[in-house]
């Protein structure tokens, strides 16, 4: 029976799963909705049945299912009996307690919820999609659609979100090993919360969000302590589920076991007896998750080792220091890790939270990237078409939901471009009839989306600030020779090379103001050199102002961007040596270049050099005080006083 209006269709339950727990005899089950049965099967070493169903299953109100189970008895498969008859009204409307929604990106309607009927010892959950959402069970996607609708090109990032839409996480240690310290500087938020704000003990099962970054979300564990409110069972429970969750959005996406790392003179003990028995069935219960070992308050192991080397009066250098506690962790921790997993590669590092130690919270989060990326491959989600190194919608959405490894954040904005535009640049099918701006938007959105800054007012996805790019990337016109810019008055305070920006003075960008926009960028867009020169510079360009911009970000205290600080990063860039040195590059390739089927890598090549290749500008960059980053100003201050 086809269902075609809203007001029929919400008269439909939908289940998009079942599971059967503790059927320990039980062989098999069948869902039976109407005149169409359903198997539920047996998972591999298991007792736990269950089937998703992609499309979901649809029954009306108004007729009651059932699932009938089939037990063992005296030895023979035997039909049990029992027959567990279920109320779809009773389904959609059941009491808080059975129903459990949990968020989905992007709207809270999107949500599925829970509901479980225990009968004897046989618990059913089944899970429900709200009435009217589209199926988005599969984790598959069609392939990208060519825009259809003439002005309207869609960035990569829409479609890539849409499948996955936030890095999921789980981390479990033992309750003051420094789990939500390192959480809140990787992911730059100040702590993740259940979505209604509701705090209350750690519940591995609850996902927690900030609104500092919507492309993270959070499961904490406390792990096996005595007395902590999971024990092993749970954790085993909630990541099986996950596990074998058909929507990708619901996977785990990596698992991060901490450990402080302990310090033998003060009797610390690396891990507790339950985390013992979770590592001896480690394989089972993780199969390949991306999982990396994280011993973290590292700072507490070299302060010991230098407190022992200082009273030996012995002469050290940092790589020393770094290389014994290595050899320290190795033989103390890894050797033990892999005794009880029985693996023999043990993906880990030490981390910590004093700045000193900050690069390793880079290394953890490239680990985790590199780990994510091989195991969320096309073959396990269907995917997007692959393109050169195989992204995948994980793998980007794990580089974006980072904030501590900016050349995680320019590999993916590459893979991203690679998959559609960027070819389009050089070829002209996606682009053409649009104008040049239009192209340069679709590129711009998506760059942006790929670095997540916490941009509440959305500032880089504003007007003012394509136009200042688009102002930026015109000077690749100006005379070869001019090498001077000219400056106004506030400019004249900045000296070359080195940027010295004045606090509290507004800053005046060193192009003509106004909204006019420039005229190259208002024609019809066409595939000849000096136009696929402008995209080189525009992808160049931005992405170095946002990784500056990334910096700078990191050196505030506050999050939220201010126009003011990205005025900033348009200045260090516009006048350092390396704008000039990129765009003279892009200004030399040769017309014969544009031919050519390289295009594209050089791009990539201009792309992934950073500005920290510049030491001056690195310099000017990290060397700025705060303070001249704070106020808050307009983009053209000259023209509003
Ligand atoms: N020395 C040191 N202390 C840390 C480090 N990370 C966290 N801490 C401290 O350890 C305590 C527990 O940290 P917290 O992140 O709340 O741990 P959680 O219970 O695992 O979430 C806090 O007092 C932190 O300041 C670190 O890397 N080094
Ligand atoms: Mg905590």
């Amino acid at each position: 029976m086809p269902f075609t209006s809203m007001a029929e269709s919400s008269q439909i339950l939908r289940i998009s799963r079942i599971e059967v727990q503790n059927g320990d005899k039980v062989e098999y089950a069948q869902l039976t909705i109407g005149a169409s049965q359903h198997k539920v099967h047996k998972r591999q070493d298991s007792n736990i049945l269950s089937a998703e169903f992609s499309p979901p299953l649809e029954s009306s109100l108004e007729k009651s299912f059932h699932l009938s189970t089939t037990k063992w008895k005296f030895g023979a498969l035997k039909w049990s009996g029992d027959r567990i008859t279920i109320d779809p009204r009773e389904v959609l409307s059941n009491s808080e307690d059975h129903r459990k929604p949990i968020p989905r990106f992007p709207t809270p309607a999107e949500s599925w919820s829970e509901f479980r009927i225990v009968q004897g010892k046989v618990t059913v959950i089944l899970e429900i999609l709200p009435p009217s959402q589209p199926d988005t069970t599969t984790g598959a996607q069609p392939e990208l659609p060519a825009p259809s609708i003439p002005g309207l090109l869609i960035p990569t990032t829409d479609e890539l979100l849409r499948q996955c839409a936030r890095f999921r996480i789980l981390i479990i240690g033992k309750t003051g090993v420094g789990k939500t310290s390192l959480i809140n500087s990787t992911f730059g938020i100040d702590e993740a919360r259940p979505e209604h704000e509701k705090r209350g003990k750690a519940n591995i099962e609850i996902p927690l969000y900030s609104k500092l970054n919507e492309h993270f979300v959070l499961h904490d564990s406390n792990g096996f302590e005595p007395g902590e409110n999971t024990n092993l069972a749970d954790v085993k429970r909630f990541i099986e589920r996950r596990k074998t969750h058909s929507d990708v959005n619901e996977q785990l996406h990596a698992v991060w076991l901490s450990f402080q790392v302990p310090v033998e003179r003060l009797g610390h003990r690396l891990m507790e007896a339950g985390m013992e028995d979770f590592l001896r069935d480690k394989g089972e219960i993780l199969g390949d998750i991306p999982t990396i070992f994280v011993f973290t308050k590292y700072d507490m192991l070299t302060e010991d080792i230098e407190r022992r080397w200082v009273l030996e009066k012995k002469d050290y250098t940092e790589e020393q220091l770094d290389s014994e506690a290595d050899k320290y962790l190795k033989q103390r921790c890894i050797k033990r890790i892999q005794e009880l997993t029985g693996q023999n590669d043990i993906p880990y590092i030490a981390v910590s939270s004093k700045s000193r130690y900050k690069d390793r919270l880079k290394q953890l989060t490239e680990l985790t990237h590199e780990k994510v990326s091989e195991y969320f491959v096309p073959k396990n989600i269907r995917m997007l078409p692959k393109h050169g190194n195989g992204v995948s919608a994980v793998a980007t959405v794990t580089a974006i939901a980072q904030r501590v490894a900016p050349k995680l954040n320019i590999q993916e904005l590459i893979n991203v471009g690679k998959r559609r535009y960027w070819k389009a640049v050089f070829s002209g099918a996606d682009f053409s009839g649009h104008t040049i701006k239009d192209c340069l938007h679709v590129m711009h959105t998506d760059i942006v989306k790929v670095w997540n800054f916490y941009d509440p007012s959305g500032l880089l996805l504003s007007e003012d600030f394509r136009d200042f790019m688009l102002k930026l990337v015109g000077t690749l016109d100006e005379n070869n020779r001019q090498k001077t810019l000219p400056r106004s008055n506030t400019f004249g305070s900045m000296s070359e090379g080195g940027v010295l920006l004045v606090a509290l003075v507004p800053i005046v960008l060193p192009f003509i103001t106004g909204s006019a926009v420039i005229k190259w960028a208002r024609e019809t867009y066409n595939r000849v050199p000096e136009v696929q020169r402008k995209f080189i510079a525009y992808i160049t360009d931005l992405t170095h102002v946002l990784d500056i911009l990334f910096t700078l970000t990191a050196i505030r205290s506050k999050k939220d961007l201010t126009i003011r600080v990205i005025k900033a990063a348009i200045v260090m860039y516009q006048t350092s040596q390396r704008r000039r040195d990129v765009h003279n590059k892009i200004k030399g390739l040769t017309i014969a270049f544009f031919g050519g089927c390289d295009v594209i890598d050089e791009t990539e090549l201009f792309v992934k050099s950073r500005y920290i290749d510049d030491v001056d500008l690195k310099q000017s960059v990290e060397g700025i005080p705060p303070a001249e980053l704070e106020g808050e100003e307009d983009w053209n201050p000259s023209q509003s006083g």
